[in-house]
């Protein structure tokens, strides 16, 4: 009988199409010294919900779970149903884990105490960033961020826990559910993006070592507000329209920041006097965001410092966020520094 002896594919190829994303956890469990396992399993307890999540996210249309829930949350904003049920699998998922002490969820007006002594990790999250785009089927994502909680093991977590600037986190990603759902996600060794299969129900690495372009031609704002803006920003602004570069705005952070990762870009989110610090949270939205865009070689500030460097004051604090290439995010900068952005 002839034996052909296996030859691996050279091309490196079949180490991205077929690695899927609980074989990649494992390969990668190395990098972090006296690894023993838990964020591996956080990371998977992740993935979990997002599988669960995208369930659910498909068939809104179909199961009367789209539109509001006739409730706000701490946020002032119409908590739409699949917002609550997002909050809610996340929660799940992550608690019986047993890896996480603590949670920040946008969907939470105070941090969620686990009780769980043992768990060394905090977890901020935006369960369902862009839900008013639910009902109209654009894509929506998750937002996520995990640190080391800082006070000892055993004892009853405390705010200094979760108020840990960016520059602590230990892990942070995304879901995008789009035309594909997708998980980008780091843990200060690169990003890494994985394809959800829903036959197989297996994430698989499509987009190993994300580099962000360092230039671009894509600029995402909410024009609707330019007489709300500084002179820095219109300046700016009117600068990336003199070079023609094209105006992409989705009006879903996740979605705008995955394609600007991808294709080279900048989004911003300037103070507005409707949010006049931003819009966007800086625990679970900026600060995830602007570690994945540093590891992917692009920049993240808020106009002034690095995202990353912002000392929480509180749980759900609004940050201006310019974030993206690096060329434009720096160019950028050169216009706002001429006055307080
Ligand atoms: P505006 C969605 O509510 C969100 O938090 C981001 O996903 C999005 O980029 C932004 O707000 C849109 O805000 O004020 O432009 O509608």
């Amino acid at each position: 009988m002839k034996i052909n002896p296996y030859q691996p594919d050279q091309s490196g190829m079949a180490y991205s199409v077929g690695t899927t994303l609980d074989r990649f956890i494992k390969s990668k469990q190395s990098d972090f010294p006296f690894a023993s396992g838990e964020l591996s399993q956080l990371l998977r307890d992740i993935a979990l919900a997002a599988k669960i999540v995208n369930r659910e996210t498909n068939r809104a249309g179909l199961a009367n779970i789209g539109g509001a829930f006739g409730q706000t949350n701490v946020q002032g904003e119409e908590q739409q149903k699949l917002d609550v049920i997002a909050n809610i699998r996340f929660i799940r998922a992550l608690s019986k884990g047993g890896e996480v002490c603590a949670i920040v969820s946008e969907e939470e007006d105070a941090v969620i105490d686990l009780h769980n002594t043992s768990g060394k990790y905090v977890v901020a999250i935006d369960p369902l960033d862009g839900s008013s785009n639910i009902d109209v089927n654009i894509s929506i994502g998750t937002i996520f961020s995990i640190y080391r909680r800082i006070t000892p093991a055993g004892s009853p977590i405390q705010m200094e826990d979760v108020m840990q600037p960016g520059s602590k986190q230990v892990a942070a990603g995304y879901v995008l559910y789009g035309s594909s759902t997708m998980l980008v996600y780091t843990t200060g060794f690169g990003v890494n993006g994985f394809t959800y299969e829903s036959s197989l129900g297996e994430f698989f690495l499509s987009h190993p070592n994300i580099q962000a372009p360092k230039d671009g031609d894509i600029y995402s704002i909410n024009e609707g507000s330019e007489f709300e803006w500084n002179k820095g920003v219109q300046d700016y602004i009117r600068l990336c329209k003199e070079k023609g570069y094209s105006a992409r705005y989705i009006g879903s952070l996740v979605a705008d920041f995955h394609r600007n990762l991808l294709k080279g870009g900048i989004y911003i989110y300037p103070p507005t006097q409707k949010n006049p610090n931003g819009k966007l949270r800086l625990l679970y939205e900026a600060n995830a965001l602007a570690f994945l865009a540093e590891q992917a070689g692009a920049l993240a500030t808020d106009g002034k410092q690095n995202i990353l460097s912002i000392l929480p004051e509180s749980l759900h604090q609004r940050t201006p966020l310019i974030i993206g290439s690096e060329k434009m995010v720096q160019t950028a900068m050169k216009y706002f520094a001429e006055e307080k952005l």
